[in-house]
Order: structure tokens, then C-alpha cells, then sequence
């Protein structure tokens, strides 16, 4: 058993993989003990109800004065950099087990059964590389912006830190996320299911500052294209009014400089879009007056149609939604209240409204949206549920500004079919069983 913080709401939290029946009674007996204490610590009511009936329950336990409440704590942690405390040593990203050949060219899946609020910590952020990752020295690294422009430059990142500076708060989601999904139930827990999207507050400059820097044609110049440094030679088309817009080329990721992982020492952020278009290590912008069709737009991130068509430049990342808690491999230990909590986001806009449903869809009640509510950001959403230890099917459904609303897997399949990868943003099912325990279906 991995340690994991247990999660609030008395759940049993998601180890890594399954857990087998004799594993799950022994994990029931060791909470259901550490419950018993922790209601004593919190509860003061509580305590002083069973206090009036002579000793309250775990008494012992918080009268007896624990060594850091007597001794003297550690000194102040000034020249290390923070981390998490060590009881928090399950919680972290994982790579799916023979998802890819090679590490290099692989993907971390971000805990979000475990996280809170819609920030995603610098080290739990979910990682792709399709050419294994670098630490690039930022004295020597240049950003070029060529092609449809009056004058072509080269950035070094100090040029870059003196330009006007900008800071936003926007997810990143990979096409492929959930994509396992499409054929059949394929993974057992949301970090694999929907684990490859995170949400980070980014600081850069605006692409449409470098653009007016060097003079774009106005007139011809329709797309920009980004390229990566690392040995992938990531490279994406983005249409101008796009990179006019909200594009940015971030150096900074919460608050500090870009994991070497996330593209140190610069990155390209396309709010909406998926995160393939979000270029790391960033070399190059060319302006052009056509798509490119690279490598990258031509032979990977197209979509099979049933009619056995491909579609191209699909980019938005279309409203969607998944309940994090109580999610897959979970397991419920009481009957009886329950925070359920889940992210929602869309690639157009603003979440506008999150309904869950417990019976499989046939009725849904609204969730409540927690602020900040900002455009093609996470939205975190909570509402209230009563177990009543019967089986459920728990989804959740989000709305966006245009009034879009997310599909449930059969209507996304009678128009796709099943044999994409990308762009899955189907409705999400858990059950419930009598047991308690969570588990990954599919609801038609
Ligand atoms: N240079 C470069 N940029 C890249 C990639 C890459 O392999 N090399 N992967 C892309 C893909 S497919 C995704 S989903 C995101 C992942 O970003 P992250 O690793 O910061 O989560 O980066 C994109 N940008
Ligand atoms: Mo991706």
C-alpha cells in the first residue's frame, strides 16, 4: 500500500493499480480506526455529547500531549527548496503501465483524485514528451520569429523578460486525454482516465507583442507556426486571428520559472487548445500564409471518422467535465455524507453550469461552481450526496458560455465512431457498488 493522505469525506483513496478483496478489508479495519480518532480530535460538539455520558471517545488520544506539542520544531527551511510533506508521498504523477515503449516517449498521468481547488502544483503537473525532456541553459537558448515579417529577429530570454509581461490562469489539456475511452472502459482510475490535463497560472509575453515587434504582413500573413528545441521537432499550425489573440510565450508557470519537463526555459500556452499546440522548449515562429500540414498535423492528431476519413486541425478542447472524488478504485467506507467534488473546463469559454447525477442520468441536480470562474480554465464544482449504501452510477455534466452541453458516449460515438483518440469529451460514469467500492462503466 502506497501511504496516501486518506481523502476527506471518509474515502478510502485510489492506490496505484487494484486493490484485491483481502487488502480492502485489512485498508477498512485500519481506517475505520483512524476515523474513530480523527472525529474525536475534530468534533468539539461531538466530544462534549459523549463527554456528558462519562469519557468521550479518544479521550486518551488528545489529552495525551504529542512530542510536537512539547519539543522544540525544525529550524526554518531557508536554502532548501519546499517540499511536500513526506505523509504525502503517494499522492504523484504515474506513468499507465505499457501505455508507451520508452519512457522518453511516454506521459505522467496528474493525481487529480487527490487534488484540491483548480491549481495544479508545479511538481503533480501532468508530463508528454514524444522525445524525452530537457534542462536547457536559458543563457544559451534564442527564440527566432521569421518567415511574413518586415524585419526577422532573434530573442535571447533577456530580451524576452524585458518585454511587456502578462499573467493568466488557463488549463492544458492533451487531445489523447480519456482517449483510451472510446472503444470500451479501458483504465481504472481518473488519473489514467483523465489525468492528462492541468491548470497553472502561466507569465509571458503576448505572441501578437513579438508579431507587432517584427512587422507581420498584415495582409498575407494567415498562420504562425511554433517549433520546439528538443529532438521531436514539434512544430504546429496556429491561424493568426488565434495567435493574436490569447496566445502567449510563457516563461513562468506558478509563480516560478517552467519545469525543465513543462518546456524550461520557454513554452508556447494556447488557451482552449490541445496541449500538442503548446510547443516546449520553443525555437522558432514562422509567419506563412498556409497551413503547414507537418508531421504532427498530418500524420498524428487527426481524427478517424467511421466513414474512414480523417478530420484535421481539430484543435479545441471542448467542454467537459469528470467527477475526481469519488472516483474509480476509490472505495466509499460508510454510508452517509459525502462531498462530491469534480473539475469542469471548456476550450471556448466559461464553465456556466455543472449537473451530477447518482442514478446513471435519469435526474441531475446542479453542483455548486467554485470561484474564480475564469475562461478556458478549470472550474472546480462540489454538491452534496447522502449514501444511502444502495448501488449508484455517479456522472457529472457541464454547460459552457455558448451553451454547449458535453455529450454522453453514444452520442459522441454516433458522429465519431470509435476509433479516434483524440477529443474525447464524453460524460464520465462511476459505480457505485453496495460495497462501496468505485469503479470505471460506461452508461449509454
Ligand atoms: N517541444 C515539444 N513540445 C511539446 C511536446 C513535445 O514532445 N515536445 N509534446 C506536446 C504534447 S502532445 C502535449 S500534450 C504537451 C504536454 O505538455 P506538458 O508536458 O507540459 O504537460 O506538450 C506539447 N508540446
Ligand atoms: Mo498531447
Amino acid at each position: 500500500m502506497p501511504s496516501q493522505r486518506p481523502l476527506p469525506g471518509r474515502i478510502q483513496p485510489a492506490p496505484e493499480g487494484f486493490l484485491d478483496a483481502r487488502q480492502i478489508e485489512a485498508v477498512r479495519k485500519g481506517r475505520r480506526g483512524f476515523l474513530k480518532r480523527a472525529f474525536a480530535a475534530a468534533g468539539g460538539a461531538m466530544a462534549g455529547a459523549a463527554a456528558a455520558q462519562g469519557a468521550f471517545k479518544g479521550e486518551s488520544e488528545i489529552l495525551e500531549l504529542p512530542e510536537h506539542s512539547r519539543g522544540l520544531g525544525q529550524p526554518v527551511a531557508a536554502r532548501a527548496y519546499g517540499l511536500p510533506s513526506q505523509f504525502e508521498k503517494g499522492l504523484q504523477r504515474r506513468e499507465s503501465p505499457g501505455l508507451t515503449r520508452v519512457s522518453a516517449a511516454s506521459v505522467s498521468f496528474a493525481p487529480l483524485q487527490g487534488m484540491f481547488g483548480i491549481i495544479t502544483p508545479s511538481g503533480l503537473h501532468f508530463e508528454r514528451h514524444h522525445q524525452g525532456w530537457w534542462d536547457i541553459d536559458p543563457a544559451r537558448h534564442r527564440l527566432m520569429v521569421m518567415g511574413m515579417v518586415k524585419e526577422a529577429r532573434v530573442y535571447t530570454m533577456d530580451d524576452l523578460m524585458r518585454l511587456p509581461s502578462i499573467s493568466r490562469m488557463h488549463f492544458i489539456e492533451c487531445g489523447a486525454n480519456t482517449g483510451m475511452e472510446w472503444g470500451n472502459v479501458a483504465v481504472p482510475t481518473v488519473q489514467y482516465s483523465h489525468g492528462m490535463i492541468s491548470c497553472c497560472e502561466y507569465t509571458g509575453v503576448r505572441l501578437s507583442t513579438l508579431l507587432d515587434h517584427c512587422g507581420y504582413d498584415r495582409k498575407n500573413g494567415k498562420f504562425v507556426l511554433a517549433e520546439g528545441a528538443d529532438g521531436s521537432s514539434m512544430t504546429r499550425t496556429i491561424p493568426m486571428d488565434r495567435a493574436l489573440d490569447d496566445v502567449m510565450v510563457a516563461y513562468a508557470m506558478n509563480g516560478e520559472m517552467l519545469r525543465p519537463e513543462n518546456g524550461y526555459p520557454l513554452r508556447l500556452v494556447v488557451p482552449g487548445v490541445q496541449g500538442v499546440s503548446w510547443v516546449k522548449y520553443l525555437r522558432r515562429i514562422e509567419v506563412g500564409d498556409e497551413e503547414w500540414a507537418t508531421k504532427d498535423e498530418a500524420v498524428h492528431y487527426i481524427d478517424l471518422m467511421p466513414d474512414g476519413r480523417h478530420r484535421q486541425y481539430t484543435s479545441i478542447q471542448e467542454c467537459k467535465s469528470v467527477v475526481t472524488s469519488p472516483s474509480g478504485g476509490q472505495t466509499l467506507l460508510d454510508k452517509g455524507y459525502y462531498n462530491v467534488t469534480g473539475l469542469a473546463w471548456s476550450g471556448r469559454g466559461k464553465v456556466k453550469r455543472v449537473d451530477v447525477s447518482f442514478d446513471g442520468g435519469r435526474n441531475w441536480r446542479t453542483a455548486r461552481l467554485e470561484g474564480p470562474v475564469l475562461s478556458k480554465c478549470l472550474t472546480r464544482f462540489n454538491i452534496d450526496w447522502t449514501w444511502d449504501g444502495r448501488p449508484a452510477v455517479i456522472q457529472s455534466r457541464a454547460i459552457d458560455d455558448t451553451g454547449y452541453v458535453q455529450p454522453k458516449i453514444n452520442q459522441l460515438r454516433a458522429v465519431r465512431g470509435t476509433r479516434s483518440i483524440y477529443h474525447n469529451n464524453a460524460i464520465q460514469s462511476w459505480k457505485v457498488s453496495e460495497t462501496g467500492e468505485v469503479g470505471n462503466v460506461q452508461v449509454f
